[in-house]
């Protein structure tokens, strides 16, 4: 049976601080991801990219926050198009753009999840946690705020009206090594499961990821993987604005990719942060291909039994 995706381009950089991932979309599609993506036997759908109108500027009582105004028609665009394309395809793609993206797709994902009657999960791999509130972004970054919007944390008063909401237990992060005092504040008041590096270097990736998989799988949840590009370390995925050393190395990302495919429980994917004005000949872009396709059945040699 063929399975099917979607892959929608949304060139969002509203939601950084410096220019360059408006052409995510276009670098993702020159390093081939639709090709990948065939050549492993998925018909793929090409949703085209997203676009917003102009907006009139929205000023905010927290002077930081800087392009409201589009990141919230982003937002609202990408909630109703991420809803339609997990209604008609076994796993949208979404291709970013800065995470502020994520606002959007899951918000629409966590919709279309209500209307299966099952519960929606997120991996979100990312070196930051992107908790922030209108309230407490000093950076006034709004891609540092989508995972207390759709946990439906206060002070969003300004982004849409959120329909469903995720259960913050619901989440996994990994990755994690830079996080501001509201944000580690926040992790702890709503008891959210992160695993920092210094975790990460602990257990190795493995243990924790199946530990989730297993409670997606127990709950027959829906599982929505938001992958920031700054998860992995800069020396091998440079073309990110917000660089942060001591990221995930090629084995590991790819690792967590294999095993997302073997569990099959993969139904959504944000490709976030992409900056290719910061790439060194394609490389970021091609690397996020290669674990794309790791994530959607490239393997190096087939298995006939799991080894564990
Ligand atoms: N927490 C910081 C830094 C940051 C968050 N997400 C990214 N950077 N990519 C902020 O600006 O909110
Ligand atoms: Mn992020
Ligand atoms: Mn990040």
């Amino acid at each position: 049976m063929t399975r099917t995706c979607s892959i929608l381009g949304a060139p969002v950089q509203t939601g950084a601080s410096q220019p360059g991932c408006i052409m995510g979309p276009a670098s993702l599609r020159t390093a081939g991801l639709l090709r990948t993506l065939a050549d492993l036997g998925w018909e793929v759908t090409d949703l085209g990219d997203l676009s917003i109108g102009a907006q009139e500027p929205v000023t905010h009582a927290n002077p930081a926050i800087h392009d409201l105004a589009e990141t919230r028609a982003w937002i609202e665009a990408l909630s109703e198009a991420a809803f339609n394309a997990a209604q008609t395809h076994d796993r949208p793609i979404f291709i970013g753009g800065d995470h502020a993206l994520a606002a959007g797709t899951l918000s629409g994902i966590a919709r279309h999840a209500a209307t299966q009657a099952r519960p929606l999960f997120v991996l979100w791999l990312d070196a930051h946690p992107d908790l922030h509130t209108l309230r407490t972004t000093t950076s006034g970054n709004l891609h540092g705020t989508p995972v207390a919007y759709v946990t439906g944390q206060p002070d969003f008063d300004a982004f849409p009206p959120l329909e469903a909401s995720i259960d913050p237990a619901n989440f996994c992060m990994m990755g994690i090594r830079s996080v501001d005092p509201a944000e580690r504040e926040r992790i702890a008041k709503i008891g959210m499961e992160v695993h920092d590096m210094r975790a990460l270097d602990e257990t190795g990736v493995l243990a924790p990821l199946r530990a989730f998989l297993a409670r997606v799988r127990a709950a027959n949840g829906l599982l929505h993987i938001s992958f920031d590009v700054d998860f992995l370390d800069p020396e091998i995925a440079p073309a990110v604005g917000t660089t942060v050393p001591g990221g995930a190395t090629f084995r590991e990302a790819h690792l967590i990719m294999e095993e997302l495919c073997d569990s099959e429980l993969v139904t959504s994917l944000d490709l976030v942060e992409l900056n290719p004005f910061l790439d060194e000949r394609g490389r970021t872009a091609k690397l996020i291909c290669d674990l794309t396709a790791s994530l959607f059945g490239r393997r190096v040699l087939d298995r006939m039994t799991r080894s564990y």
